[in-house]
């Protein structure tokens, strides 16, 4: 058992009146016996009832359907026959006050006239002695091939006495049946009903085909928790074919696909998980030290959705479990992170309602985290700061690593009073610029310009009109945006600053020249001036060819990335 505090994060309130909305909807249990035809059903999540274990309950080779019923036609089905072993497959205990249905698809192939209960619901989720039985669905015979259907709520007094349906209905044919049971507080007032043969997609009729009332002396169970399979009593028994068993709280997902895609528990460690709620989907775990994995169990809240698992390989790390409504169309992603301590991520704004803030909260430590600002209308995002130290100044702050509580301040400013100052050198490689950004109406903003190598500041114009000509510009009381450009020009100087790093080897049929840094451009001029090559090679080595080249001597010129070159080269032929 971990000692420790898990923290949660409550993101999710908003999907609650839509989650209650939906609750209804739920499957709480389905089985279409979609399992090898021989085996036993407690092979497969259904447990013997009492100790008879002799006839045990076999999966069989027929599979029923039902035309537009959900769980027509998947895989197998249960045989039940003589009297003998009894099974009950639990699901989550329902209390009341509340209706539940359960549907399935049943095929008699024989049947008595004394008749007899095969199928009901049961108190117990789990226990094997448990024997309160409810909503009992019977069927008899008439003698001959005509069969009808019956219902109880509970166990009559002897003799039993189920309220039946004609005996309208056939041996060997497959029907839907669906019982209503209807849990209210108080004795006696449950009710239970039967419907046959039910169009699936059509709302709950208002009548059923059979109904029986409170009319027996039981008080309230705690709950019915199960479906229970029962092989009936020696010489009464029937032999049906029993398929498509679903339990749901509502007439609609009784027959129809359910569209709830939550859990209904996610553990961790085998811990459900502090503040665990089917609409909070959002968990901070804490791992104990030493700890560097994590194991996660999950429960679906509608029994025919499906999950997926992805938990975390790595401690930090997040673990998602991904949840598949039986429709296939809903989904939900739920996410743990997992952290041997988590800090606090706060954030102000300032001024007060002048914008918002996603992100921040408890963070994992050692995980990273992305705050974004978001200015309400009338503002303008400004910068981060912490401490009073600007830590950020674009909208986006990624902090790679928390490994501390963070106090964190996002400023906005009215953007009516702020205007944008932006500065653009050109050519784009002659330099850079720092100081733009925003300022206040009426106050100053600096611009400062350096130099590329090979490359001298000439001024600073706005629209064409020359500003000033220091590589220092200051705009002051600023009223309007400003498109600033600052202008540069290469340099064509023979003796230039920098020129180191360049190889340059002379041949009688070519020049090669190999360079640390990317050579940009190229150009060898003749002693007169005269442009004899001129490339952009945009690489580190390059070979001029000059067979065709008058003897004599040249001034090459290279421009690389960090540096400017130019050498005197000799050419003889
Ligand atoms: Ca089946
Ligand atoms: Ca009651």
């Amino acid at each position: 058992m971990k000692q420790f505090i898990r923290f949660f994060s409550g993101l999710a309130l908003i999907c609650l009146f839509g989650a209650v909305g939906q609750l209804n909807g739920q499957v709480l249990l389905y089985d279409n016996f979609n399992y090898p035809a021989g085996e036993f059903l407690t092979d497969h999540n259904w447990l013997q009832q009492q100790t008879t274990a002799t006839f045990p309950i076999a999966v069989g080779t027929e599979n029923l359907s039902y035309s537009g019923y959900v769980g027509s036609g998947i895989g197998n089905s249960a045989v039940l026959g003589i009297e003998g072993q009894d099974v009950f497959r639990g699901f989550t205990k329902q209390t009341l006050p509340g209706n539940l249905y359960m549907s399935f698809m049943v095929k008699v192939t024989a049947a008595t006239a004394t008749g007899d209960y095969f199928i009901a619901f049961k108190e117990s989720s789990t226990s094997t002695t448990n024997s309160n039985y409810r909503g009992r669905v019977w069927v008899k015979s008439d003698g001959g091939s005509n069969i009808a259907f019956g219902i109880t709520k509970g166990a009559m007094t002897s003799p039993m006495v189920p309220n039946y349906s004609g005996t309208t209905y056939a041996l060997n044919t497959t029907y839907l049946l669906v019982v209503k049971y209807i849990r209210l507080d108080g004795d006696p007032n449950d009710s239970v009903k039967l419907f046959i043969n039910p169009v699936a997609g059509s709302p709950e009729p208002s009548s059923a085909a059979v109904i029986n009332p409170d009319i027996d002396s039981g008080t309230d169970l705690t709950g019915l928790g199960s479906v229970l399979l029962r092989q009936g009593t020696n010489g009464s028994s029937p032999t049906v074919i029993v398929d498509g068993v679903r339990v749901s709280k509502s007439w609609q997902t009784a027959l129809n696909v359910s569209d709830i895609s939550t859990l209904s528990d996610l553990k961790v460690d085998g811990t459900t998980i502090y503040g665990f709620s089917p609409t909070i989907f959002n968990y901070n775990d804490t791992v104990p030290s030493g700890q560097t994995s994590v194991l996660l169990t999950s429960a679906t809240s509608c029994a025919a959705a499906t999950s997926t698992t992805n938990a975390a390989t790595s401690i930090p790390g997040i673990s998602t479990i991904q949840v598949t409504a039986e429709t296939g169309t809903s989904t939900s992603t739920y996410t743990v992170t997992h952290a041997y301590e988590f800090f606090m991520i706060s954030v102000s704004i300032a001024p007060a309602s002048s914008g918002a803030v996603s992100g921040g909260g408890v963070v994992g430590g050692g995980l990273p985290t992305t705050l974004t600002a978001s200015p309400n209308a009338g503002y303008i995002f400004e910068n981060w700061t912490e401490n009073g130290n600007i830590i950020g100044t674009t909208p986006v702050l990624t902090i790679p690593a928390v490994l501390g509580n963070h106090d964190i301040v996002c400023h906005f400013v009215a953007s009516s009073n702020t205007f944008t100052v932006t500065a653009m050198p050109n050519p784009v490689d002659g330099g850079t610029i720092t100081g733009s950004g925003n300022v206040t109406s009426g106050g100053n903003i600096t611009l400062t310009a350096t130099e590329n190598p090979g490359f001298i500041f000439d001024n600073w114009t706005e629209s064409g009109n020359v500003l000033g000509s220091n590589q220092s510009l200051t705009l002051t009381n600023v009223q309007a945006n400003h498109s600033i450009v600052a202008n540069f020009h290469y340099v064509d100087f023979i003796n230039d600053q920098v020129k180191t790093g360049i190889n340059v080897i002379a041949g009688t049929e070519s020049i090669s020249l190999r360079s640390s840094s990317v050579i940009l451009d190229l150009c060898i001029y003749s002693m007169d001036g005269r442009v004899a090559y001129k490339a952009r090679p945009n690489t580190n080595s390059v070979i001029v060819p000059s067979g065709t080249w008058m003897s004599g001597t040249y001034i090459l010129k290279a421009r690389a990335s960090d540096r400017v070159f130019t050498q005197k080269v000799i050419i003889i032929k």
